[in-house]
């Protein structure tokens, strides 16, 4: 079989010792039991990485810590200097750690080409913001007095990323904590555990290329309970995290508990309204990439299309004829549409959505089924499915990292759409297609979409980094990327100087003696 340049990627990462096939190429970045890392492309096994210990952990820390003291006192732009470096590293290698991604996550390489684009563009924010970090200057109530507002560096940021991203979401995050003068602790998820090496391989050269004390980027690998080593611990002021709902109820309640800051990007169950005024050749592209690209594994992937009577065959028949010629395979074949589900276990959670729709009275309009044979021997490529669906089923609240979209048909006036697109539980992202500058207004407006990202005339996924990213209720609230998502990075602090003879109080209190 081609390996799509998959062996020279992996040299170019500083990930060499890799025994395609059969064995093990390890990189030691902890003491603990092995993860294996195997492609959902072809179920080769790419490599395996040792897990975090407690030990390790602790090891880590206090390395960190001490960078901390370096890193924080140098001044802003300077960090913003290094980040251009890595910047510029990312350029030199967007080809191999796109391949990666593609090989080890299974989206397609433009996706995972696109993916490293975003690391480079948050980069460049960052580098900007470096010179921005700025706080407000205030008039005091007293004379003779100044007040202003500073930023501060945080301390140790704490970083859980998913496997959908499993390299941006960690570069957002960095990019910006580290010109705001904080160091990063990183968990990969432990099924892209191998992205997780080359970045951190990419970023230690740049810091030790500017002989900047290691500690400054961090790297942790393993399941929950090594995230839970940082969750609970008081030294990690601000942990974000990006996944499950689940995982993000269990890291807000713990880092809660200690009274920590956390920033949580979680689940979406993001839809698109489809309106009499929509221009449906734009429909069509913006949904059946929102659907199926990345395999329906985007937290803004589009989940349900909600379609106006008038026009819902049109619409429909539209998106079927687009699936019928959805070419599924080998994501690294620039051919393909649409790759594979992570691993094994989300097929399962595919084929059980697929169940539940028809129980609870869906019908499917384009068949799903997991692909066998020549090129999918990895048991992980699905066909994308579409069911005609209700918004109160269970399993359309419920969002399932897959490739199933959901129609489903309003009538009357745009609110009834709103109120469908507002009745989940999510808040990530949402769309609205349409003409009419009244419906898209009303969309916008504060009686429209309750998400933190909502569009008009594109799709749900694909945003740009220069907005802040996240979502409302049960999507966890955090913002990161870019606007002002920065702040939560830094401290802040408040300051008041007097610069008279005498000391007057605020609120014109007397205190005489
Ligand atoms: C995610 O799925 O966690 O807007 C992030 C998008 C991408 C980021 C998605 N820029 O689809």
């Amino acid at each position: 079989a081609t390996d799509f340049g998959i062996m020279d990627a992996l040299k170019k990462l500083g990930i060499e010792e890799v025994n395609k096939g059969t064995s093990t190429g390890s990189q030691c970045f902890g003491s603990g039991e092995t993860i294996a890392s195997y492609s959902p492309v072809d179920g080769t096994l790419i490599g395996k990485v040792n897990s975090t210990t407690k030990a390790d952990y602790e090891k880590l820390m206090s390395t960190a810590t001490q960078a901390f003291n370096t890193w924080r006192t140098t001044p802003a732009p300077q960090r913003g200097e290094i980040v251009r470096q890595f910047g510029d590293k990312l350029r030199e290698l967007k080809e191999p750690l796109g391949k990666l991604v593609s090989y080890e996550m299974g989206k397609s390489y433009q996706e995972g080409l696109g993916e490293v684009q975003e690391m480079i563009d948050i980069c460049d924010f960052a580098v900007g913001l470096s010179r921005q970090l700025h706080g407000l200057t205030m008039h005091s109530e007293r004379p003779g007095h100044r007040m202003y507002e500073q930023y501060h560096p945080l301390g140790v940021v704490g970083i859980i990323s998913a496997f959908n991203f499993p390299v941006a979401v960690w570069a957002w995050n960095t990019a910006l904590a580290w010109v705001c003068g904080d160091v990063c602790v990183w968990k990969p998820s432990e099924k892209t555990p191998l992205c997780g090496i080359a970045c951190q391989n990419i970023a230690a050269e740049v810091f030790k290329a500017n002989n900047l004390p290691e500690g400054i980027s961090c790297l942790i690998n393993g399941d929950y309970k090594v995230g839970e080593l940082m969750t609970n611990d008081k030294r990690v002021p601000l942990i974000s995290a990006t996944g499950s709902i689940r995982m993000g109820k269990i890291v807000a309640q713990a880092v809660a508990a200690r009274l920590g800051k956390s920033l949580l990007e979680l689940g979406g169950n993001n839809a698109i309204i489809v309106t009499p005024d929509a221009d449906i050749k734009m429909t069509v592209i913006g949904a059946v990439f929102g659907a199926v690209g990345t395999a329906g594994q985007r937290c803004t992937s589009t989940r349900r299309l909600i379609i106006h009577e008038s026009i819902y065959d049109t619409v429909k028949d539209a998106v079927v004829n687009a699936y019928e010629q959805l070419r599924i395979g080998n994501p690294l074949d620039e051919n393909n549409h649409v790759g594979p589900l992570i691993d094994t276990d989300a097929v399962k959670m595919y084929q059980g959505a697929l169940r539940k729709v028809v129980e609870e009275g869906g019908k499917i309009i384009v068949e799903g089924g997991v692909l066998e044979g020549n090129g999918y021997e990895s048991d992980c490529y699905v066909k994308p499915a579409i069911a005609e669906a209700k918004n109160e089923y269970e399993i359309v609240q419920h969002e399932t990292f897959a490739p199933i979209l959901y129609l489903l048909k309003y009538s009357g006036d745009v609110q009834n759409a709103i109120a469908l697109q507002n009745g989940v539980v999510q808040g990530l992202s949402s769309a609205i297609m349409t003409n009419n500058l009244r419906e898209a207004e009303q969309f916008l407006s504060c009686a429209g979409s309750d998400c933190g990202i909502a569009n008009v005339n594109i799709g749900t996924s694909g945003a740009e980094i220069g907005g802040a990213f996240g979502g409302e209720k049960e999507t966890g609230g955090g913002r990161e990327s870019g606007s002002d998502a920065w702040k939560i990075y830094m401290r802040r602090q408040t300051n008041t100087i007097n610069y008279t003879t005498e000391l007057p109080l605020a609120q014109g209190i007397k205190f005489d003696f």
